[in-house]
């Protein structure tokens, strides 16, 4: 009768043994992993897709064109002539778009005659400017338009 107690505290302490051992093993264990491994780039093996070239040699050519001092990079003055002819050469697409009514990719006098009668009634047609108005302003800028086309 009396050793029950104590067989019970020894089982007791036994478990409490084990459960500390295996504490600590499993502690060792998890410290003695390696690192995770660092994620490293994939390899650049992998030649650039045809866009990716085509693209490249867009802005290379443009940064060339542009690039006046040829240091190789476009300064902030360049930059904005660069911006500048970008702007023009959207207005001179729209002008075409609208005004090029053949698509010969030039507006020729036949067609700046058509502007005329849009003018003349009035037709937002002959809104060059876009800004909604029909006037003098209108003129001014499809005849700088027609001049600045390549000849
Ligand atoms: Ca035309
Ligand atoms: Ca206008």
């Amino acid at each position: 009768m009396r050793r029950t107690p104590n067989l019970l505290a020894g089982l007791t302490a036994l478990s409490a043994l084990a459960a500390l051992i295996w504490l600590q093993s499993s502690r060792g264990s998890r410290a003695a992993k390696p690192p995770p491994p660092v994620a490293a780039h994939p390899p650049t093996t992998a030649p650039p897709s045809p866009g990716a070239e085509r693209t490249k040699t867009a802005l290379e050519r443009a940064t060339a064109r542009y690039d006046t001092d040829g240091d190789g990079r476009l300064s902030a003055d360049e930059w904005t002539a660069r911006h500048a002819a970008l702007v023009q050469q959207a207005a001179d697409n729209l002008f075409l778009l609208h005004y090029d009514l053949d698509h010969s990719a030039r507006v020729d006098p036949a067609e700046v005659n058509t502007f005329l009668d849009w003018y003349r009634a009035g037709s937002l047609r002959a809104d060059v400017n876009g800004d909604a108005l029909v006037n003098a302003l209108d003129l001014q800028a499809m005849m700088e338009a027609y001049q600045r086309q390549p000849r």
